[in-house]
C-alpha cells in the first residue's frame, strides 16, 4: 500500500487540474460580498478563504472532508479492542480526503514514533520555564524553539522549486504531529508532577503514547483521548487558530511558525481557552450548590448572576454554529455510556437543560447552544487529569492536525501571500458621503 507521501503525490495533480479549470471557467464570479457591518463585525460569514480540510454548517457541525463526526467514528480504523476513531486516521483523512485502512494508519502510527524525539535544548527550556507560565505559552514557545529543524525553511534556503513546496511542508507536519505528544506532556509533568516523561512505545498509537507519557494508563482513557484529538482537529478555516496558522503560513514562514502562531491564537478566551474557563466555571458553581440537589431555576438564577455581570457564560455561543455542537454530542454519547452517574456530568447535563433558554432570554446571543468546550473539561476530569490551565494544549495537540494539514494543502496549490485591503473609518465616510 502507498505511505501518505506517496498518496498525496498520487492525489494532487487531479486536483492541481480541478483548481485550474475552476479558477479558468469561474474565476471572475462573485462568492461572497463585504458589507460595512461585517468589516467592523469580524467579518463574520463572508466567504474569502480556500481551506480544503473541512467544511462547517451552521446547522448541521463540522464535516471532516465530508464526513460528519458519527460517520468518522463509524468508519476510522480503531485500536485493538477500541470503539473510537485513532487521530492518525484523521490526519490521512484531512490529508488526502480518503478513509485510510488499517494499515494505513498503522504505518502512519510507525512513522510518528520514528519521527518522535526531542532535541535536548528544547527538553532543558521546557524544565526551566517558570511553573506560572501558562501551558499554552509553554507549548508555542517550545514549538517556536523546534523550528530550528524546519525542513521546509532548509529546503526554501536551499532554493527548491514552489511546486515542491509542500512535500518540507508535510516532512514539518509529520514531525511537528509526532513531537507534539512529548513537548505536551514534559509541559504537564513539569508544571504539575515529578517533571519526567517515559520514552516513546513503538506498539502504542499516538494517543495511548500520548496518555502514558502524561502518566495515565487507563484503557477508557485512551479511548477518549483518540476521540478527544480527533474532534478537536479541525473547523474550517475562519477560525482564530487554522485562519491564523494560514495567514502566517502564507508569508512562507514555516510549519513551526505558522503553527506556533495558530497556538497563540488558540489560547485567547474566546477561543481555545474556552475549555479552561468552562470547568472553572463549572467547578465554581457545583461549590457554590454544595452537596445539594438544585432547581433549574435555582441554577438558572446562578447563570443569570454571571451575565448580569457583564461575563459570558464559557462553552456557548458560536460565531458560525447555530445548533448543539456535533463535538459537544459525541462527548456527551462518550459521558452517558461511561460515566452516567458522574456528579460533574450530571451537573454539565442540567447546565445544559439551563443555558441555553437564559442566553435566549438575555436575547443578545445569535446561538444559546453549547460548543465543544462546554463538554471536555468534565470527562478529563472524570479520568484525573484535573489541572484545568492545561486543557488548551490538549486542543492545541490535536489541532495540528487540522491547521498543519491545511497547511500543505496551501502549499499544494501554491496559495499567495494572504494580503486582503484594509479601509479607515474616514475612507468609508468620504466615501458614502459622495454617493
Ligand atoms: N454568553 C453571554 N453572551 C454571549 C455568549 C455567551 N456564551 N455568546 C455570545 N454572547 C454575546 C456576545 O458577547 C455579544 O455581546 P455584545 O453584543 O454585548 O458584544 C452578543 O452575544 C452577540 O455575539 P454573537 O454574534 O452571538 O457571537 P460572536 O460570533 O461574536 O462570538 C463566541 C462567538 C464563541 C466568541 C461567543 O459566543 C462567546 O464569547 N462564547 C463564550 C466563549 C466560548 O465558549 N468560546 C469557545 C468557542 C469555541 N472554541 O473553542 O473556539
Ligand atoms: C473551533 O473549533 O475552532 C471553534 O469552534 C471556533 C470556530 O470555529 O470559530
Amino acid at each position: 500500500e502507498p505511505t501518505l507521501k506517496e498518496r498525496l503525490a498520487q492525489i494532487i495533480p487531479a486536483k492541481i487540474e480541478e483548481v485550474k479549470q475552476l479558477k479558468a471557467e469561474h474565476g471572475d464570479k462573485i462568492i461572497g460580498t463585504c458589507t460595512v457591518s461585517q468589516a467592523y463585525g469580524g467579518m463574520r460569514s463572508v466567504k474569502s478563504l480556500i481551506t480544503e480540510t473541512s467544511l462547517l454548517d451552521p446547522e448541521e457541525g463540522i464535516r471532516f472532508r465530508g464526513f460528519t463526526i458519527p460517520e468518522c467514528q463509524d468508519k476510522l480504523p480503531k485500536a485493538k479492542g477500541g470503539q473510537e476513531p485513532l487521530p492518525e486516521g484523521i490526519l490521512w483523512l484531512l490529508l488526502t480526503g480518503e478513509i485510510p485502512s488499517e494499515a494505513q494508519v498503522q504505518q502512519l502510527s510507525k512513522d510518528l514514533v520514528k519521527r518522535a524525539g526531542l532535541p535536548d535544548f528544547v527538553v532543558s527550556m521546557i524544565k526551566n520555564f517558570p511553573k506560572e507560565m501558562h501551558p499554552m505559552s509553554q507549548l508555542s514557545a517550545a514549538v517556536l524553539a523546534l523550528q530550528t529543524n524546519s525542513k521546509f525553511a532548509a529546503a526554501y534556503q536551499e532554493g527548491v522549486k514552489k511546486t515542491q513546496y509542500w512535500e518540507s511542508t508535510l516532512e514539518d507536519t509529520l514531525d511537528i504531529v509526532a513531537k507534539l505528544p512529548e513537548i505536551a506532556a514534559l509541559i504537564y509533568r513539569t508544571v504539575y508532577k515529578d517533571g519526567k516523561v517515559p520514552a516513546v512505545d513503538a506498539n502504542l498509537d499516538w494517543a495511548a503514547n500520548f496518555n502514558r507519557m502524561l502518566g495515565f494508563n487507563s484503557h477508557e482513557f485512551d479511548e477518549l483521548m483518540r476521540l478527544y484529538l480527533t474532534i478537536h482537529t479541525d473547523h474550517e478555516g475562519g477560525n482564530v487558530s487554522a485562519h491564523a496558522t494560514h495567514l502566517v503560513g502564507s508569508a512562507l514562514s514555516d510549519p513551526y511558525y505558522s503553527y506556533a502562531a495558530g497556538m497563540c491564537g488558540l489560547a485567547g478566551p474566546l477561543h481555545g481557552l474556552a475549555n479552561q474557563e468552562v470547568l472553572s466555571w463549572t467547578l465554581d458553581l457545583q461549590q457554590k450548590i454544595g452537596n445539594k440537589e438544585i432547581t433549574n431555576d435555582q441554577l438558572a438564577d446562578l447563570v443569570w448572576e454571571g451575565l448580569n455581570a457583564g461575563r459570558v457564560v464559557p462553552g456557548f455561543g458560536h460565531a458560525v454554529l447555530r445548533k448543539t455542537d456535533p463535538r459537544y454530542t459525541c462527548q456527551r454519547e462518550f459521558a452517558l455510556k461511561h460515566l452516567p452517574n458522574d456528579p460533574l456530568f450530571k451537573l454539565v447535563s442540567q447546565i445544559y437543560d439551563v443555558v441555553p433558554p437564559v442566553l435566549t432570554k438575555q436575547g443578545k446571543t445569535k446561538n444559546p447552544w453549547p460548543n465543544v468546550d462546554a463538554h471536555s473539561g468534565v470527562l478529563l476530569q472524570y479520568y484525573g487529569l484535573k489541572e484545568h490551565n492545561y486543557y488548551t494544549v490538549l486542543f492545541g495537540v490535536s489541532r495540528a492536525i487540522g491547521v498543519l494539514s491545511s497547511l500543505v494543502w496551501d502549499r499544494i496549490l501554491t496559495l499567495p501571500i494572504e494580503r486582503p485591503k484594509s479601509i479607515t473609518t474616514e475612507s468609508l465616510v468620504k466615501e458614502f458621503k459622495a454617493s
